[in-house]
């Protein structure tokens, strides 16, 4: 594999990627994105990610967006990183389940809230339910804990955990005011790959 080429800004879901490529120990090049010279909407960005959106990464030739399937294909790229369980396990469901939840449970619930969106008038047809619901589900998922594997650490955490971190800066209500979430975040974000992200 040739050196993953990675798109990049600190200041968006694209610091996820960053904090998995370093827990991998991957080999990458960090292609800063600015959005306010909109870079992510040049014809070269747009060629990459018709979406005008970060992350991406290029490897060999091959474009990966999502950041759950960027951080899923990492894990399974650098197996040595044991940050994903083997396939075919049942812990290999319920780390899917939590890289699943962040974009279709998580991120739009949280949305909801923090928009003000209306609530649904049908929660039951909705996929994500309320902010609340899902804020009660992670809660149940990290009891015992510390992670949501049990003991070990994993590429579910990196990403639920960023998610929970990134809606606690944004004052979601629910989140800094219950120890689950917050000494969970802590835990995290104590790891030297993240710290290694934050160095200027
Ligand atoms: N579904 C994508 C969402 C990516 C996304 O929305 N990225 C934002 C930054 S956090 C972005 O690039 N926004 C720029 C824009 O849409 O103009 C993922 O999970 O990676």
């Amino acid at each position: 594999m040739s050196k993953i080429i990675f798109y990049h800004n600190p200041r968006s879901r694209a610091a996820m990627v960053h904090w998995m490529l370093e827990e991998c120990g991957a080999d990458y090049e960090l292609r800063p994105i600015d959005f306010e010279k909109g870079d992510h909407k040049s014809p070269e960005f747009l060629a990459i990610n018709p979406m005008g959106k970060i992350p991406a990464v290029v490897v060999d030739g091959t474009v990966i967006t999502e950041t759950p399937a960027i951080i899923a294909w990492l894990a399974d790229a650098y197996p040595a990183a044991k940050l994903a369980p083997p396939v075919g396990s049942p812990e290999r469901g319920t780390w899917y389940r939590w890289l699943f939840f962040g974009g279709s449970c998580f991120e739009p619930a949280l949305s909801d809230r923090m928009f003000n969106r209306p609530s649904p008038e049908n929660a039951a047809a909705l996929g994500w339910s309320s902010f609340e619901v899902v804020l009660t589900t992670l809660a149940k998922a990290l009891d015992p804990g510390p992670y949501l594997l049990g003991e070990d650490f994993s590429a579910a955490d990196l990403y639920i955990g960023s998610e929970l971190n990134w809606a606690m800066m944004f004052g979601a209500p629910g989140l800094k005011d219950k120890p689950v979430f917050t000494a969970y975040v802590d835990r995290l974000t104590a790891r030297p790959a993240y710290q290694r992200t934050l160095a200027p």
